[in-house]
């Protein structure tokens, strides 16, 4: 049988949740218009006031928000609550220019938590499960997140965030943990990890894993779920929305249930920004209807995807999304990282080498692997290969300070990256998600 965290709400019948949709955007275009002086700027720019907004059907003459307004308003210029109002900050990794900050006010950290946790309840979670929660805590919205959902199931909570990996596999047999929250490619990592200790799915009583903030394929899901012997589901979400469980899989494993009462999902041409019809691939667009701090109507996510508004066997009523399909933009995800090629360049050009670069992105053992092949310069071309080391060594920590991120560094001869016709290729990502 299945089980719902808020029945009344995941199951809700589609014309009751439109027209709550139609309640909550009104009174949301409202508050944004009242607080929100940048995006109130954006809205008389586009001629539009909040009487023009009577429901869903009027979306569309909104102004979008994107990743450069979130720049151009760093750090508190989008907030719809003064400071003293809220209570949490959220962050991307990625340096001052590219990150992300999210606010919340109490209220925003509550109705969040509602939806991690219903994705734990889809995955079959009940106050009995030991919820052992790996994704990092901090900044990163993973950790906080499945640790608040995972209290209001009433699960017994294992904050023991990422890494230290034969600490993660005693935990789970001592404390005899049911539930598995953290990055698939750490999930697959743990696996490697348990049968390298002679280990296998019978020695630990997990059942369910929730995996998410990175792309996986299928093959991973039926990995993962061989190697740990469990169902593994997959969550979606990003901090500009709250992160995880925006969206999140039910028993069916056949797409995630967008969380409907609080963001209307859009799919849009990336080039145009029309609206495209029901079924469409294109950019994934959500509207938050309940953030209070931090309240983004018409985001522009930058993922690719699908929406499927069949029915589902699960009995939610919400509309599903596929796995996004890759990005409209040029950002990497790595290790759960977001990464653009831009701020690679930035440390390679800091340190006086030129912009001739590749950024090779693989998939080792389900761990992520970054290369960045530079070309020294004419002027610094050596061959004594202390001195090559000493200068790849400063380059990989530069990186580490710029992304957060380990990198292999190999400097190049001058003129041995190929050159293109067209535009440079800069990232190879050879990983087959
Ligand atoms: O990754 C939030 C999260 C944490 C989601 C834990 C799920 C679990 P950001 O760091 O802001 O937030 O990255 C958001 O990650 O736009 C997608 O491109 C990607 N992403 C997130 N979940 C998935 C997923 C968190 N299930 C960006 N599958 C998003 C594929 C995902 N990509």
């Amino acid at each position: 049988m299945e089980r719902y965290y808020q029945p009344e709400i995941e199951t809700m019948p589609r014309d009751q949740l439109r027209a709550l949709q139609d309640e909550r955007l009104v009174k949301q275009v409202k508050h944004v218009w009242d607080n929100v002086p940048y995006y109130r700027a954006k809205m008389e720019a586009k001629g539009v006031t909040p009487d023009d907004i009577k429901g869903v059907a009027d979306l569309h003459k909104l102004p979008f928000v994107t990743k450069a307004d979130l720049r151009d308003a760093y750090p508190y210029g989008l907030m719809g609550k003064p400071k003293k109002d809220c209570v949490r900050i959220h962050s991307t990794s990625g340096t001052t220019g590219k990150r992300v900050m999210a606010f919340y006010t109490q209220h925003d950290v509550d109705l969040w938590e509602d939806c991690c946790a219903r994705a734990l309840v889809a995955a079959g979670a009940t106050e009995e499960d030991v919820c052992q929660v790996a994704y990092g805590y901090g900044l990163f919205t993973g950790g906080a997140g499945l640790h608040g959902g995972s209290h209001k199931v009433g699960c017994l909570t294992i904050p023991i965030s990422s890494g230290n990996t034969e600490r993660q596999i005693g935990f789970m047999q001592d404390l005899s943990s049911t539930i598995l929250c953290c990055t698939p490619s750490y999930a697959a990592y743990l696996g490697e990890s348990m049968k390298e200790m002679g280990l296998g799915p019978d020695d630990i009583p997990l059942k369910a894993g929730i995996f998410g903030a990175e792309a996986w394929s299928e093959e991973m899901r039926q990995d993962i779920q061989n190697t740990l012997g469990i169902k593994a589901y997959d969550i979606y979400g990003l901090t500009e929305l709250s992160g995880p469980g925006v969206s999140f899989e039910c028993s069916a494993q056949a797409g995630m249930h967008v969380n409907e009462d609080h963001f209307i999902a859009e799919i849009i041409d990336p080039d145009t920004g029309e609206v495209l019809p029901q079924g469409s691939k294109g950019e994934l667009v959500f509207t938050s209807l309940t953030k209070e701090a931090f309240p983004l109507l018409r985001y522009r996510t930058r993922d690719i995807c699908q929406l499927n508004y069949e029915p589902c066997s699960c009995g939610r009523t919400h509309v599903r999304m596929c796995k996004p399909m890759g990005r409209s933009d040029d950002m990497l995800i790595i290790r759960g990282v977001n990464v653009f090629p831009s701020q690679i360049e930035t440390v390679l050009l800091n340190h006086g080498y030129a912009a001739n670069y590749q950024i090779i992105v693989d998939r080792v053992n389900h761990t992520d692997t970054l290369e960045v092949r530079v070309e020294m310069t004419p002027e610094m071309f050596t061959d004594n290969l202390g001195e090559i080391d000493k200068r790849q060594k400063q380059l990989v920590d530069g990186l580490r300070s710029m992304l957060g991120l380990s990198a292999k560094v190999s400097l190049v001869a001058p003129k041995s990256i190929v050159r293109s016709e067209g535009k440079a290729v800069r990232v190879i990502d050879k990983r087959k998600i």
